[in-house]
């Protein structure tokens, strides 16, 4: 686990650390590809991916990417370098790394570290940050509480700007414009903080902290969706030590009622908005960790939210992501669970029912997912972690 911040002889090194990388970051501005090692993508290893009574046949077939990223967490993929191909990106916590993997011919993927000085290198998120047409990333190290965003300049180079250097146990940060505005804004979840706080975009891409709450105990994940349909964003979020998930009603000035929708979600991890039944108001996904559960949240309008379980055997429910993997008009959630090492499709029939697709359940402490079309065939693919296993694995859809 990784709850432990004080008294870390890790962390007391890392203290002495911070001011010469702050300096040498100055110094260099852009951040440049170092560490150059080329490997070689294995071959597939195996085919995966069952679904129960519908198919015997393979779904996807596995492809481990990259090894020796340590206790991997999340990872994300675009073609940074803008050659035609799809690169990836993954933290790689014990090393305080963002490993960047640039995909190159003849399936080989050249790895090099991004930013050797994330501390705790933990969430990684993808976005067009400042709507310059090239997709950035936005990270976070829950050790050194940053939030950091790497602006891409499209050539597979980043620029390291400071989101907040003192976002107490940086656990998630996406973007989305929560104002209204027409610029992004960022919105961040804090588990040591016990915060849900949103980064104003005061224009020129500065960033205003504004805080929502500091109750939300043990913070993993928050997003935004306009939950009650009244055309401003809301925020959802999830909170591992209260065991709650909870939406933060918008009143149109970013001034925030918190609804508390469910307090008995055992070690609440991951949130995810969609309109999962297809009836025109937005639902909630959910992964609790403790309980072991992949759930759905049914809005049934004027505040009033159904719980429903997709899966209450998911062994350390740590991520589910609403995606429509198959393109047939509904939103899937797509889970991985750490203890029983499973990435588990559940495919949605568009009115909030469900059939299980178990895409691996031998990945070693699953951990992160994205989905994206890796090779560019039309269909989707899934990218996950392994967080005990330091892989970083592809299922390619068949
Ligand atoms: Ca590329
Ligand atoms: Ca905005
Ligand atoms: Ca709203
Ligand atoms: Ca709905």
């Amino acid at each position: 686990m990784f709850h432990f911040r004080t008294g870390s002889p890790r962390a007391n090194v890392l203290l002495a650390v911070i001011p010469v990388v702050l300096l040498f970051l100055l110094l260099v501005g852009t951040l440049t590809a170092q560490d150059s090692t080329t490997l070689e993508a294995t071959p597939p290893a195996e085919e995966t991916g069952t679904e129960g009574e519908l198919s015997a046949d393979a779904l996807f077939t596995k492809q481990v990417l990259a090894t020796n990223v340590k206790q991997a967490h999340d990872v994300v993929a675009y073609d940074f370098d803008n050659d035609g191909d799809n690169d990836f990106a993954a933290t790689d916590y014990v090393n305080d790394d963002i490993v960047y993997f640039r995909q190159g011919p003849a399936n080989q993927y050249t790895r090099t570290v991004l930013d050797g000085n994330l501390n705790g290198a933990y969430p990684i998120d993808l976005a067009d940050v400042n709507k310059d047409g090239k997709p950035d990333i936005l990270a976070g190290g829950y050790l050194g509480d940053d939030f950091i965003w790497y602006r891409s300049n499209g050539d597979g180079n980043f620029a390291r700007v400071v989101i907040d250097a003192s976002a107490n146990g940086a656990h998630s940060l996406v973007a989305g414009d929560v104002d209204g505005d027409g610029d992004n804004d960022l919105l961040s979840a804090w588990q040591d903080g016990n915060t849900i706080a949103w980064y104003e975009n005061s224009g020129n891409n500065n960033f205003t902290r504004r805080v929502v709450d500091t109750h939300a105990t043990g913070a993993k994940r928050a997003e935004m969706a306009d939950m009650d349909n009244d055309g401003d964003v809301d925020i959802v979020a999830a909170s591992f030590k209260n065991h709650q998930v909870v939406w933060y009603e918008n009143n149109g000035n970013e001034n925030f009622t918190k609804h508390v929708l469910d307090t008995a979600a055992r070690g609440a991890y991951y949130v995810s908005p969609a309109d999962v039944d297809k009836d025109g108001d937005m639902d909630l996904y959910a992964a609790s960790r403790r309980d072991s559960t992949i759930a759905w949240y049914e809005n049934k309008g004027n505040d009033n939210f159904t719980w429903h379980a997709i899966d209450t055997n998911a062994r350390g429910a740590r991520a589910v992501i609403a995606t429509d993997l198959d393109k047939d008009g509904d939103m899937d959630a797509l889970a991985a669970s750490v203890d029983n090492d499973s990435v588990v499709w559940h495919r949605n029939d568009g009115k909030g029912n469900f059939s299980r697709v178990v895409v691996d359940n031998k990945l070693d402490g699953a951990y992160g997912l994205f989905v994206v079309d890796m090779n560019k065939d039309g269909k989707l693919d899934i990218l996950a972690t392994a967080r005990m296993g330091h892989q970083v694995v592809l299922y390619r859809r068949n």
